[in-house]
């Protein structure tokens, strides 16, 4: 059966984008890649058009037009075949998405490039990415509480769910940012376990097209 008409906006190195990427992956759904730059006037005029905030990801479905990444991978997972990423027991569903909340709603957004670009300007050169060190560093230490009571081999027992989709790129940004998460052990555990699988695989930003060249 076919999937329908798929194009998914992206960036590489987007945190949001790359939770996106990683549903599909995992669905087994093919899509349409494109890749915008934030300094592509005509990409971003484009962008906008299909989200008012400007901001990536977007799936665009047969036409319908799709933002914000959970928003999304819920999408994902009630339209396409393969494994569930909401769990059906609704107290694990819960967890699942308090756990991909407190990524994408009380770290993600706070050390954004957005939020470091006006901290910058507001603080001073160097205090953008001194408070990402800072914030990464509190979130996540929050976050492997949190997982230490839910955890086997993925963040809520031994199914990828919703929350693992979060997990990769928020501990990515912690090391980009030089955050000590050396003591969280839970985490790095389960993020080793997820990048054995090949879908996580596939979706990691320095495997997609766009990726900028070292
Ligand atoms: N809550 C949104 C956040 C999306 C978001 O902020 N995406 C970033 C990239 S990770 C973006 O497009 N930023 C554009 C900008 O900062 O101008 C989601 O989960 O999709």
């Amino acid at each position: 059966m076919s999937n329908g008409e798929l194009i998914l906006y992206t960036v590489s190195h987007s945190s949001a984008a790359w939770r996106v990427r990683i549903a599909l992956a995992i669905k087994g759904v093919e899509y349409v890649s494109k890749a915008v730059s934030w300094d592509d006037k005509e990409q971003m005029a484009e962008v906008l058009s299909l989200n008012p905030s400007g901001r990536i990801p977007i799936l665009v479905h047969n036409g319908h037009v799709l933002t914000g990444s959970l928003a999304i991978v819920e999408y994902i997972d009630e339209v396409f075949l393969g494994p569930k990423l909401l769990p059906g027991f609704p107290y694990l569903r819960h967890q699942a998405r308090a756990i991909a909340l407190h990524i994408t709603a009380n770290i993600h957004p706070l050390q954004s490039r957005r939020t470091q670009q006006k901290l910058e300007e507001m603080a001073g050169e160097g205090k953008g990415a001194e408070w990402a060190a800072y914030l990464l560093h509190r979130g996540l230490e929050e976050l492997e509480n949190m997982v230490a009571k839910t955890a086997g081999k993925y963040s809520i027992g031994d199914k990828v769910t919703l929350a693992d989709v979060c997990l990769p790129a928020i501990l990515y940004n912690a090391r980009r940012w030089n955050a000590d998460i050396s003591k969280f052990s839970t985490l790095i555990k389960i993020e080793e376990n997820l990048a054995a699988l090949p879908a996580f695989d596939r979706a990691h930003p320095d495997k997609q097209p766009d990726a900028p060249t070292k």
